[in-house]
This record gives C-alpha cells, sequence and structure tokens, in this order.
C-alpha cells in the first residue's frame, strides 16, 4: 500500500513551485510507494494565520510542508522546501545522483540563500506592512486562545524580523548580486553540458548536468528563473542566454504546464 503525505502550498509560492515541480519531474517514475495529497493554503487571504496550520501544521506559518500521519514515516512535518526534495530523493534517486549529490547540495543551498522576497518585492514595501498588519488584525480578537495568542506574536516577530529588512535598497543589491553570481555557475554547467554530449544521441531535453531526468537542482532552478522573469529581471539573463534558453525548453515541458497551469508564479495583485 502506498504510504501516504500530505503537501501544504500555495500556487503563487515560489517554493511550493519548486516542490511540486520536484514532484511533477518525478511523476512518470511513480510506482506507487508514495502518494501525496496536496492541501492548498490561502497565504493571500491569511490561511496559514490559521489557529490550526500555526499550531499543528508549520508554527513558521509558511508553505510548503510536508507532514505524514505515520511518525515512522516523517516525526514531524518537513517546512523547508529543500528538505521536502532530499526526502523525495530517497524514493526517486535520480533527483540527487550520488556522482552528483555534493553538486547539488551545494548549489541547492546556495539558491536558497538567495532572497526572494527581496527580488520580488522590490519596490513594494507595503508587502511587508501588510503582512505584519494581518497578523495585528487576529491579535487584535479578543475569543484566542491563548496558544494561538503566542503563535501569532512568534510569527509577527518572524515578518518583522524577516520582510521589511529584506527590502530595503541595500539588501535589494546584495541578493540581486548573489542572484547573478548563482545564475552564472549554472551557465557554466550548462555550457559543459553543451561540450560534453556534442555529437552524442542525448535524445531530446538536456538537464543541467545532461542527465536523462530532472535533478533536484533543475526542479528548483526552473521556478527560480520563472519567478525573476515574471518581476521583470529579464535583463539577470543577458550575461546567462544558456540559463533562458535552457528554462525556455523547460517551460515547454508538460511538468510545467501540469504544476503552473499557465499561470504565473506571482498572485497578480502582488505585482
Ligand atoms: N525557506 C522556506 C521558505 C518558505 C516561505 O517563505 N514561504 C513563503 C512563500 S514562498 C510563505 O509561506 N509566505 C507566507 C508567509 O510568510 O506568511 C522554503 O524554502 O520552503
Amino acid at each position: 500500500m502506498a504510504e501516504e503525505y500530505t503537501l501544504f502550498y500555495n500556487d503563487y509560492s515560489i517554493c511550493s513551485i519548486m516542490v511540486r515541480y520536484t514532484v511533477a519531474v518525478i511523476q512518470h517514475l511513480q510506482d506507487g510507494r508514495i502518494r501525496i495529497n496536496e492541501q492548498p493554503i490561502d497565504i493571500q487571504h491569511g490561511g496559514q494565520l490559521a489557529e490550526s496550520y500555526l499550531c499543528k501544521v508549520n508554527p513558521k506559518g509558511t508553505v510548503p510542508v510536508l507532514t505524514s500521519s505515520n511518525p515512522q514515516r516523517l516525526k514531524t512535518p518537513l517546512s523547508e522546501s529543500v528538505d521536502i526534495t532530499y526526502f523525495l530523493a530517497e524514493y526517486f534517486p535520480t533527483l540527487c545522483p550520488p556522482h552528483l549529490a555534493s553538486q547539488i547540495t551545494s548549489l541547492l543551498s546556495e539558491l536558497h540563500d538567495i532572497n526572494y522576497f527581496s527580488l520580488t518585492y522590490t519596490d513594494k514595501p507595503h508587502r511587508a506592512v501588510d503582512m505584519e498588519n494581518s497578523v495585528q488584525k487576529v491579535l487584535a480578537r479578543s475569543d484566542i486562545s491563548e496558544r494561538y495568542r503566542k503563535a501569532l506574536e512568534l510569527k509577527l516577530e518572524v515578518i518583522r524580523a524577516t520582510r521589511a529588512p529584506a527590502l530595503t535598497t541595500e539588501a535589494v543589491v546584495v541578493q540581486k548580486q548573489k542572484a547573478l553570481s548563482f545564475l552564472s555557475k549554472i551557465e557554466a554547467l550548462l555550457g559543459a553540458t553543451e561540450t560534453n554530449t556534442k555529437g552524442s544521441d542525448h535524445g531530446g531535453f538536456l538537464w543541467i548536468f545532461g542527465t536523462p531526468e530532472a535533478t533536484a537542482l533543475d526542479a528548483h532552478v526552473v521556478p527560480l528563473i520563472a519567478r525573476l522573469l515574471d518581476v521583470g529581471r529579464g535583463a539577470m539573463f543577458e550575461g546567462n542566454p544558456r540559463v533562458r534558453a535552457y528554462a525556455d525548453r523547460a517551460f515547454e515541458t508538460e511538468a510545467w504546464k501540469d504544476v503552473m497551469q499557465r499561470r504565473r508564479t506571482v498572485y497578480g495583485t502582488y505585482l
């Protein structure tokens, strides 16, 4: 019988898209060992601030989260997209082949060191304020439990410590630099793959390392590129033409289309 998991996600959360795209690229390898039930969380309207979510699923009040009702499978929920991806790689080793594992983990940690909030909501400081206000609104209620109040206070602290500071001019410059440096590494890898596979019959789409299946790195890089393009940062690809062409090919795959259903990666009114 399949092991059952629940993935809490949001359609416009870049980290959720990374996990859902990971699931999509391994879909054709599915052999019935696991089943992932998807549970949307409406983070645009405070779904992540619900008492049940903050107190039982994720005290950080973020998506994505993977849970299991079987503690032997998963003792505590996984609330980092990379952790969820590595967990899936235990079932589907093509996501992280042993000979590429150290490169993949190092590049994924570099990718997740980039603050997407800085690059997405540049010049939109009201996004950080809106997030604080939505927590304050619930905190203003007199009918909430003590444990819920504490959870909301913690969430408010996290928002204050991480969101507004990410939107200062200096922070955005630093994050843009990190993203450019990361993209140039992917550009170099794609160049090496192109050289190594020249003349060989690789049979279609080329992933970053030239592997026949997408790795965890591919599954996280494609959504990052989509997000940068959606927020008008196409100029970041002028020096990285292979990355741009790679992404355009990925956007044409069924896996990407299944996850995105023609949506952009950013919620309409936040653009
Ligand atoms: N480091 C986490 C980041 C999770 C995260 O910040 N998620 C955002 C969406 S991409 C979120 O839930 N935002 C709503 C909120 O913070 O209230 C990961 O990689 O999964």
